[in-house]
Protein backbone atom coordinates (compact mmCIF):
# COMPACT_ATOMS: atom_id res chain seq x y z
CA UNK A 1 0.00 0.00 0.00
CA UNK A 2 1.31 3.58 -0.26
CA UNK A 3 1.66 3.80 3.51
CA UNK A 4 4.06 1.08 3.15
CA UNK A 5 5.78 2.76 0.25
CA UNK A 6 5.89 6.22 2.65
CA UNK A 7 7.39 3.55 5.39
CA UNK A 8 9.88 2.42 3.16
CA UNK A 9 11.37 5.58 2.48
CA UNK A 10 11.69 7.04 5.34
CA UNK A 11 13.49 3.73 6.37
CA UNK A 12 16.03 4.60 3.10
CA UNK A 13 15.34 1.85 1.27
CA UNK A 14 15.99 1.97 -2.62
CA UNK A 15 11.87 1.57 -4.02
CA UNK A 16 12.70 0.03 -6.99
CA UNK A 17 15.03 -2.70 -6.20
CA UNK A 18 12.98 -3.47 -2.83
CA UNK A 19 9.59 -3.75 -5.46
CA UNK A 20 12.35 -6.70 -7.46
CA UNK A 21 12.95 -8.24 -4.27
CA UNK A 22 9.14 -8.29 -3.11
CA UNK A 23 8.53 -9.56 -6.45
CA UNK A 24 11.04 -12.51 -6.26
CA UNK A 25 10.29 -13.78 -2.94
CA UNK A 26 6.10 -13.36 -3.73
CA UNK A 27 6.77 -15.61 -6.67
CA UNK A 28 9.29 -17.88 -5.17
CA UNK A 29 6.31 -18.17 -2.03
CA UNK A 30 3.59 -19.30 -4.09
CA UNK A 31 5.52 -21.80 -6.17
CA UNK A 32 7.32 -23.20 -3.21
CA UNK A 33 4.65 -22.65 -0.40
CA UNK A 34 1.79 -22.51 -1.63
CA UNK A 35 1.98 -25.46 -3.92
CA UNK A 36 2.19 -27.60 -1.38
CA UNK A 37 -0.74 -30.01 -1.00
CA UNK A 38 -2.96 -30.82 2.69
CA UNK A 39 -0.86 -27.97 4.67
CA UNK A 40 -2.18 -27.54 8.19
CA UNK A 41 -4.96 -24.18 8.62
CA UNK A 42 -2.91 -22.95 10.96
CA UNK A 43 -0.21 -22.23 8.25
CA UNK A 44 -2.06 -19.53 7.31
CA UNK A 45 -1.17 -17.63 10.07
CA UNK A 46 2.44 -18.01 8.34
CA UNK A 47 1.57 -17.65 5.01
CA UNK A 48 -0.03 -13.50 6.02
CA UNK A 49 3.27 -12.94 7.83
CA UNK A 50 5.36 -14.24 4.94
CA UNK A 51 3.03 -11.41 2.93
CA UNK A 52 3.58 -8.79 5.21
CA UNK A 53 7.20 -9.38 6.19
CA UNK A 54 8.24 -5.73 5.10
CA UNK A 55 4.79 -4.52 5.70
CA UNK A 56 2.81 -5.16 8.84
CA UNK A 57 5.89 -6.17 11.33
CA UNK A 58 7.80 -3.25 10.26
CA UNK A 59 5.21 -0.58 10.60
CA UNK A 60 5.14 -2.60 14.34
CA UNK A 61 9.19 -1.97 14.80
CA UNK A 62 8.21 1.19 13.73
CA UNK A 63 5.25 1.83 15.97
CA UNK A 64 7.38 0.59 18.77
CA UNK A 65 10.31 2.62 17.72
CA UNK A 66 7.73 5.76 18.23
CA UNK A 67 6.79 4.84 21.30
CA UNK A 68 9.88 5.03 22.71
CA UNK A 69 11.63 1.13 22.15
CA UNK A 70 14.73 0.06 20.82
CA UNK A 71 15.25 -2.48 18.20
CA UNK A 72 18.38 -4.73 17.94
CA UNK A 73 19.16 -7.24 14.77
CA UNK A 74 21.40 -9.77 15.33
CA UNK A 75 22.97 -12.43 12.93
CA UNK A 76 23.72 -15.25 15.74
CA UNK A 77 21.49 -17.38 17.92
CA UNK A 78 24.23 -16.44 20.64
CA UNK A 79 22.35 -12.77 20.87
CA UNK A 80 20.12 -13.20 24.10
CA UNK A 81 17.36 -12.30 23.55
CA UNK A 82 16.04 -12.74 27.34
CA UNK A 83 18.60 -9.33 27.61
CA UNK A 84 17.27 -7.56 24.88
CA UNK A 85 13.92 -7.72 25.91
CA UNK A 86 14.48 -7.51 29.58
CA UNK A 87 15.83 -3.95 28.62
CA UNK A 88 12.64 -3.22 27.00
CA UNK A 89 13.51 -3.89 23.67
CA UNK A 90 12.93 -5.95 20.44
CA UNK A 91 15.38 -8.54 19.28
CA UNK A 92 15.07 -9.62 15.46
CA UNK A 93 17.27 -11.98 12.67
CA UNK A 94 19.02 -10.09 9.83
CA UNK A 95 20.41 -13.09 8.48
CA UNK A 96 19.12 -13.09 4.79
CA UNK A 97 18.89 -16.25 2.30
CA UNK A 98 19.04 -14.69 -0.53
CA UNK A 99 21.76 -13.13 -3.00
CA UNK A 100 21.29 -9.63 -3.32
CA UNK A 101 23.66 -6.97 -5.17
CA UNK A 102 26.11 -9.48 -5.75
CA UNK A 103 28.61 -7.38 -8.14
CA UNK A 104 28.89 -4.45 -5.30
CA UNK A 105 29.04 -6.98 -2.43
CA UNK A 106 31.95 -8.82 -4.29
CA UNK A 107 33.96 -5.41 -4.25
CA UNK A 108 34.07 -5.40 -0.36
CA UNK A 109 34.42 -9.13 0.62
CA UNK A 110 35.87 -12.01 -1.43
CA UNK A 111 34.31 -13.94 -3.49
CA UNK A 112 34.85 -16.89 -2.04
CA UNK A 113 32.85 -15.60 1.24
CA UNK A 114 29.86 -17.90 2.15
CA UNK A 115 26.47 -17.25 0.83
CA UNK A 116 25.13 -16.16 4.04
CA UNK A 117 27.55 -13.06 5.22
CA UNK A 118 27.60 -12.06 1.01
CA UNK A 119 23.87 -12.05 1.51
CA UNK A 120 23.81 -10.18 4.26
CA UNK A 121 26.09 -7.25 2.85
CA UNK A 122 24.02 -7.13 -0.16
CA UNK A 123 20.42 -6.31 1.63
CA UNK A 124 22.43 -3.50 3.34
CA UNK A 125 24.11 -2.14 -0.04
CA UNK A 126 21.07 -3.02 -2.26
CA UNK A 127 19.24 -0.96 0.28
CA UNK A 128 16.79 -3.50 0.46
CA UNK A 129 16.14 -5.06 4.15
CA UNK A 130 13.48 -2.51 6.71
CA UNK A 131 14.81 -4.93 9.75
CA UNK A 132 18.87 -3.88 9.38
CA UNK A 133 17.40 0.09 8.58
CA UNK A 134 15.31 -0.13 11.38
CA UNK A 135 17.57 -1.08 13.53
CA UNK A 136 18.87 0.81 16.41
CA UNK A 137 21.32 -1.32 17.29
CA UNK A 138 23.51 -3.64 15.41
CA UNK A 139 25.08 -6.76 17.12
CA UNK A 140 28.10 -8.70 15.05
CA UNK A 141 29.45 -11.59 16.99
CA UNK A 142 32.99 -13.24 16.33
CA UNK A 143 32.36 -16.51 15.71
CA UNK A 144 33.61 -17.84 12.36
CA UNK A 145 36.65 -15.76 10.16
CA UNK A 146 33.70 -14.90 7.73
CA UNK A 147 31.77 -13.16 9.99
CA UNK A 148 34.44 -11.96 12.26
CA UNK A 149 36.19 -9.74 9.37
CA UNK A 150 33.06 -9.15 7.67
CA UNK A 151 31.79 -7.58 10.77
CA UNK A 152 35.14 -4.91 10.49
CA UNK A 153 34.06 -3.72 7.06
CA UNK A 154 30.12 -3.98 8.03
CA UNK A 155 31.40 -1.01 10.28
CA UNK A 156 32.22 1.43 7.75
CA UNK A 157 28.39 0.43 6.29
CA UNK A 158 26.46 1.05 9.44
CA UNK A 159 27.14 3.44 12.48
CA UNK A 160 25.70 1.49 15.18
CA UNK A 161 27.59 -2.08 14.99
CA UNK A 162 28.18 -3.36 18.34
CA UNK A 163 30.28 -6.42 18.26
CA UNK A 164 30.18 -9.48 21.12
CA UNK A 165 33.04 -11.74 21.52
CA UNK A 166 32.98 -14.93 22.19
CA UNK A 167 34.65 -18.12 22.89
CA UNK A 168 36.00 -21.18 21.00
CA UNK A 169 36.43 -23.72 23.65
CA UNK A 170 34.43 -25.19 25.83
CA UNK A 171 36.35 -24.79 28.93
CA UNK A 172 35.94 -22.89 32.27
CA UNK A 173 37.82 -20.12 30.79
CA UNK A 174 35.97 -19.93 27.98
CA UNK A 175 32.80 -19.62 30.12
CA UNK A 176 34.22 -17.18 31.88
CA UNK A 177 34.59 -15.22 28.44
CA UNK A 178 30.73 -15.42 27.76
CA UNK A 179 29.90 -14.33 30.39
CA UNK A 180 31.60 -11.42 30.48
CA UNK A 181 30.51 -10.65 27.29
CA UNK A 182 26.73 -10.94 27.95
CA UNK A 183 27.76 -8.17 31.08
CA UNK A 184 29.46 -5.99 28.98
CA UNK A 185 26.35 -6.79 26.28
CA UNK A 186 23.67 -5.89 28.83
CA UNK A 187 25.34 -2.59 29.88
CA UNK A 188 25.22 -1.48 25.82
CA UNK A 189 21.70 -2.23 25.93
CA UNK A 190 20.96 -0.51 29.17
CA UNK A 191 22.20 1.83 27.70
CA UNK A 192 20.91 2.20 24.40
CA UNK A 193 17.32 1.68 25.91
CA UNK A 194 17.86 4.08 29.01
CA UNK A 195 16.40 1.22 31.02
CA UNK A 196 17.82 -0.74 34.13
CA UNK A 197 17.36 -4.55 33.54
CA UNK A 198 15.59 -5.85 37.30
CA UNK A 199 14.89 -9.16 38.24
CA UNK A 200 11.69 -8.88 37.44
CA UNK A 201 11.99 -7.57 34.05
CA UNK A 202 14.44 -10.51 33.58
CA UNK A 203 12.39 -12.98 34.83
CA UNK A 204 10.00 -12.07 32.06
CA UNK A 205 12.13 -12.19 29.29
CA UNK A 206 13.44 -15.81 30.48
CA UNK A 207 9.85 -16.45 30.08
CA UNK A 208 8.75 -14.80 26.87
CA UNK A 209 11.58 -16.70 25.42
CA UNK A 210 11.21 -20.29 26.77
CA UNK A 211 7.77 -19.94 25.81
CA UNK A 212 8.44 -19.40 22.02
CA UNK A 213 11.13 -22.41 22.41
CA UNK A 214 8.68 -24.59 24.14
CA UNK A 215 6.29 -24.29 21.36
CA UNK A 216 9.12 -25.43 18.72
CA UNK A 217 10.03 -28.61 21.04
CA UNK A 218 6.45 -29.42 20.69
CA UNK A 219 6.17 -28.47 17.29
CA UNK A 220 9.37 -30.81 16.57
CA UNK A 221 7.79 -33.49 18.61
CA UNK A 222 4.29 -33.95 16.85
CA UNK A 223 7.08 -34.23 13.27
CA UNK A 224 8.43 -37.18 14.77
CA UNK A 225 4.96 -39.40 13.69
CA UNK A 226 4.68 -41.69 10.44
CA UNK A 227 3.09 -40.01 8.51
CA UNK A 228 4.61 -37.00 9.05
CA UNK A 229 1.79 -33.97 10.00
CA UNK A 230 3.34 -31.21 8.34
CA UNK A 231 5.95 -30.72 5.67
CA UNK A 232 9.73 -29.89 6.02
CA UNK A 233 9.24 -26.38 4.56
CA UNK A 234 6.49 -25.42 6.60
CA UNK A 235 8.03 -26.64 9.47
CA UNK A 236 11.68 -25.04 8.55
CA UNK A 237 9.37 -21.70 7.92
CA UNK A 238 8.14 -21.72 11.18
CA UNK A 239 11.43 -22.05 12.70
CA UNK A 240 12.49 -19.11 10.50
CA UNK A 241 9.59 -16.40 11.40
CA UNK A 242 11.05 -17.46 14.76
CA UNK A 243 13.51 -14.57 14.12
CA UNK A 244 11.15 -11.87 13.10
CA UNK A 245 7.75 -12.45 14.61
CA UNK A 246 6.31 -10.65 17.82
CA UNK A 247 7.40 -12.98 20.36
CA UNK A 248 3.56 -13.76 22.64
CA UNK A 249 1.77 -14.01 19.04
CA UNK A 250 4.48 -16.86 17.67
CA UNK A 251 4.29 -18.64 20.79
CA UNK A 252 0.17 -18.63 20.24
CA UNK A 253 0.29 -19.28 16.68
CA UNK A 254 2.53 -22.69 17.04
CA UNK A 255 0.60 -23.59 19.97
CA UNK A 256 -2.65 -23.68 17.80
CA UNK A 257 -0.69 -25.47 14.64
CA UNK A 258 0.24 -27.97 17.28
CA UNK A 259 -3.20 -28.51 18.11
CA UNK A 260 -4.44 -29.02 15.03
CA UNK A 261 -1.56 -31.45 14.47
CA UNK A 262 -2.49 -33.39 17.44
CA UNK A 263 -5.99 -33.86 15.53
CA UNK A 264 -4.19 -34.68 12.34
CA UNK A 265 -1.99 -37.64 14.12
CA UNK A 266 -4.84 -38.87 16.01
CA UNK A 267 -6.49 -39.36 12.59
CA UNK A 268 -3.50 -40.85 10.88
CA UNK A 269 -3.41 -38.09 8.64
CA UNK A 270 -0.19 -36.31 6.93
CA UNK A 271 1.70 -34.72 4.13
CA UNK A 272 3.10 -37.04 2.72
CA UNK A 273 2.12 -40.72 2.60
CA UNK A 274 3.49 -43.29 5.37
CA UNK A 275 6.44 -44.53 5.12
CA UNK A 276 7.77 -41.61 2.98
CA UNK A 277 11.89 -41.88 3.43
CA UNK A 278 12.61 -39.23 6.50
CA UNK A 279 15.49 -37.24 6.17
CA UNK A 280 17.52 -35.13 9.09
CA UNK A 281 19.17 -31.67 7.82
CA UNK A 282 21.98 -31.01 9.76
CA UNK A 283 24.36 -28.03 9.29
CA UNK A 284 24.41 -24.14 7.99
CA UNK A 285 21.52 -22.40 9.27
CA UNK A 286 19.18 -22.06 6.32
CA UNK A 287 17.60 -18.19 6.47
CA UNK A 288 14.25 -16.87 5.38
CA UNK A 289 14.01 -17.24 2.11
CA UNK A 290 16.34 -19.81 1.49
CA UNK A 291 14.07 -23.15 0.66
CA UNK A 292 15.86 -24.38 -1.84
CA UNK A 293 16.94 -28.04 0.08
CA UNK A 294 14.03 -28.28 1.46
CA UNK A 295 12.06 -27.98 -1.52
CA UNK A 296 14.58 -30.12 -3.50
CA UNK A 297 14.33 -33.08 -1.15
CA UNK A 298 10.25 -32.57 -0.99
CA UNK A 299 10.11 -32.75 -4.42
CA UNK A 300 12.13 -35.97 -4.92
CA UNK A 301 10.01 -38.10 -2.57
CA UNK A 302 11.19 -37.69 0.79
CA UNK A 303 9.95 -35.06 3.86
CA UNK A 304 12.40 -33.64 6.23
CA UNK A 305 11.75 -33.95 10.08
CA UNK A 306 13.99 -32.46 11.51
CA UNK A 307 16.27 -29.35 11.37
CA UNK A 308 19.94 -29.43 13.36
CA UNK A 309 20.74 -26.15 12.47
CA UNK A 310 20.01 -22.25 14.36
CA UNK A 311 17.40 -22.00 12.33
CA UNK A 312 16.08 -25.17 14.04
CA UNK A 313 16.53 -26.94 16.95
CA UNK A 314 20.51 -26.12 17.29
CA UNK A 315 19.39 -22.80 18.00
CA UNK A 316 16.26 -23.75 20.04
CA UNK A 317 16.85 -26.54 22.12
CA UNK A 318 17.39 -25.47 25.63
CA UNK A 319 15.30 -23.56 27.94
CA UNK A 320 17.04 -21.19 30.50
CA UNK A 321 16.34 -21.70 33.92
CA UNK A 322 13.91 -19.01 35.56
CA UNK A 323 13.78 -20.30 38.56
CA UNK A 324 16.81 -17.74 39.97
CA UNK A 325 15.65 -14.60 42.47
CA UNK A 326 18.24 -12.28 41.52
CA UNK A 327 19.60 -10.73 38.32
CA UNK A 328 22.96 -12.22 38.93
CA UNK A 329 21.62 -15.96 38.84
CA UNK A 330 19.61 -15.30 36.28
CA UNK A 331 22.60 -14.31 34.51
CA UNK A 332 24.14 -17.10 35.38
CA UNK A 333 21.46 -19.01 33.85
CA UNK A 334 21.17 -17.70 30.90
CA UNK A 335 25.75 -18.01 30.29
CA UNK A 336 24.69 -21.48 31.08
CA UNK A 337 21.76 -21.91 28.54
CA UNK A 338 23.61 -20.42 25.52
CA UNK A 339 26.81 -21.90 26.82
CA UNK A 340 25.31 -25.64 25.69
CA UNK A 341 25.21 -24.08 21.88
CA UNK A 342 26.79 -26.74 19.85
CA UNK A 343 28.33 -24.33 16.96
CA UNK A 344 31.29 -25.65 14.84
CA UNK A 345 33.29 -22.61 15.52
CA UNK A 346 33.95 -24.31 18.66
CA UNK A 347 36.80 -26.84 19.06
CA UNK A 348 36.59 -29.75 19.54
CA UNK A 349 32.68 -29.32 19.20
CA UNK A 350 31.79 -33.55 20.50
CA UNK A 351 27.96 -32.27 21.39
CA UNK A 352 27.24 -31.79 17.85
CA UNK A 353 27.69 -35.16 16.81
CA UNK A 354 25.92 -35.95 20.01
CA UNK A 355 22.80 -34.40 19.12
CA UNK A 356 22.63 -35.13 15.31
CA UNK A 357 22.55 -38.69 16.74
CA UNK A 358 19.90 -38.35 19.24
CA UNK A 359 18.03 -35.91 16.72
CA UNK A 360 18.08 -39.13 14.33
CA UNK A 361 16.70 -41.60 16.80
CA UNK A 362 14.00 -39.30 17.84
CA UNK A 363 12.58 -38.15 14.62
CA UNK A 364 13.04 -41.69 13.13
CA UNK A 365 15.25 -40.31 10.34
CA UNK A 366 16.51 -43.03 7.86
CA UNK A 367 19.48 -40.79 6.74
CA UNK A 368 20.69 -37.13 7.66
CA UNK A 369 21.68 -34.48 4.72
CA UNK A 370 24.20 -32.37 5.75
CA UNK A 371 24.03 -29.02 4.19
CA UNK A 372 27.21 -26.87 4.02
CA UNK A 373 27.20 -23.64 2.49
CA UNK A 374 30.16 -23.44 0.38
CA UNK A 375 33.21 -21.31 2.01
CA UNK A 376 31.88 -22.23 5.55
CA UNK A 377 34.93 -23.68 6.99
CA UNK A 378 33.46 -24.70 10.28
CA UNK A 379 30.65 -26.12 9.18
CA UNK A 380 32.56 -28.15 5.62
CA UNK A 381 35.19 -28.76 8.14
CA UNK A 382 33.49 -30.97 10.57
CA UNK A 383 30.82 -32.65 7.83
CA UNK A 384 33.04 -35.43 7.19
CA UNK A 385 33.73 -36.37 10.42
CA UNK A 386 30.34 -36.48 11.06
CA UNK A 387 29.66 -38.44 8.07
CA UNK A 388 31.94 -40.52 9.18
CA UNK A 389 30.65 -41.46 12.29
CA UNK A 390 27.27 -41.38 10.97
CA UNK A 391 28.02 -43.91 8.28
CA UNK A 392 30.10 -46.34 11.44
CA UNK A 393 26.47 -46.55 13.06
CA UNK A 394 25.00 -47.38 10.00
CA UNK A 395 23.46 -43.91 9.53
CA UNK A 396 23.32 -43.23 5.98
CA UNK A 397 24.84 -39.54 5.44
CA UNK A 398 24.66 -37.68 2.09
CA UNK A 399 26.99 -34.39 2.46
CA UNK A 400 25.71 -31.66 0.57
CA UNK A 401 27.72 -28.01 -0.39
CA UNK A 402 25.97 -25.02 -2.24
CA UNK A 403 24.97 -21.64 -2.24
CA UNK A 404 21.76 -19.69 -3.20
CA UNK A 405 21.96 -19.21 -6.76
CA UNK A 406 19.89 -21.99 -8.59
CA UNK A 407 22.07 -22.89 -11.15
CA UNK A 408 23.13 -26.31 -8.94
CA UNK A 409 19.04 -27.24 -8.61
CA UNK A 410 19.61 -30.17 -11.22
CA UNK A 411 22.45 -32.07 -9.93
CA UNK A 412 21.25 -31.66 -6.21
CA UNK A 413 17.93 -33.35 -7.40
CA UNK A 414 19.91 -35.82 -9.22
CA UNK A 415 21.75 -36.73 -6.09
CA UNK A 416 19.38 -36.50 -3.57
CA UNK A 417 16.82 -38.52 -5.68
CA UNK A 418 19.84 -41.65 -5.21
CA UNK A 419 20.34 -40.50 -2.21
CA UNK A 420 16.74 -40.55 -1.38
CA UNK A 421 16.51 -44.00 -3.49
CA UNK A 422 18.99 -46.24 -1.12
CA UNK A 423 17.06 -45.33 1.75
S1 LIG B 1 25.82 -20.19 16.50
S2 LIG B 1 25.99 -21.47 13.16
S3 LIG B 1 24.11 -18.55 13.95
S4 LIG B 1 27.72 -18.54 14.05
S5 LIG B 1 27.56 -20.31 7.17
S6 LIG B 1 28.53 -17.18 8.45
S7 LIG B 1 29.54 -20.23 10.13
S8 LIG B 1 30.95 -19.27 7.01
S9 LIG B 1 26.20 -18.88 10.63
FE1 LIG B 1 26.01 -19.29 12.85
FE2 LIG B 1 25.88 -18.34 15.31
FE3 LIG B 1 27.23 -20.56 14.80
FE4 LIG B 1 24.63 -20.56 14.71
FE5 LIG B 1 30.30 -18.45 9.00
FE6 LIG B 1 29.58 -20.75 7.98
FE7 LIG B 1 28.85 -18.54 6.76
FE8 LIG B 1 27.82 -19.19 9.16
Amino acid sequence: SDDYRQMWKELGLDLDAHDALLGVLGQAYQDIYLAQKQRPEGMGYFDFVMSEVHGLRIKELVDEKAAGRKIVGSYCVFVPEEIVLAANATLVGLCSGADFATEDVERMLPRNTCALIKSSFGFKLGKVCPYLESADMIVGENTCDGKKKAYESLAGLVDNLYVMDLPQVKSENGKALLKAEFLRFKAAVEKLTGVTITAERLKDGIQTVNAKRAALHRLSALRKTDPAPVSGLDGLLVNQVFFYDNPARFTASVNKICDELEKRIAAEEGVFAKKTPRILVSGCPQAVPNWKLPMIVETAGAVIVGEESCVGERGTRNLTDDSGQTVEEMLDAIVDRYFQVDCAIFTPNPDRLDHIQQMVAETKADGVIHYGLQFCQPYLMESIPVEKALEDRQIPCLRLETDYSMEDVGQLKTRVEAFVEQL
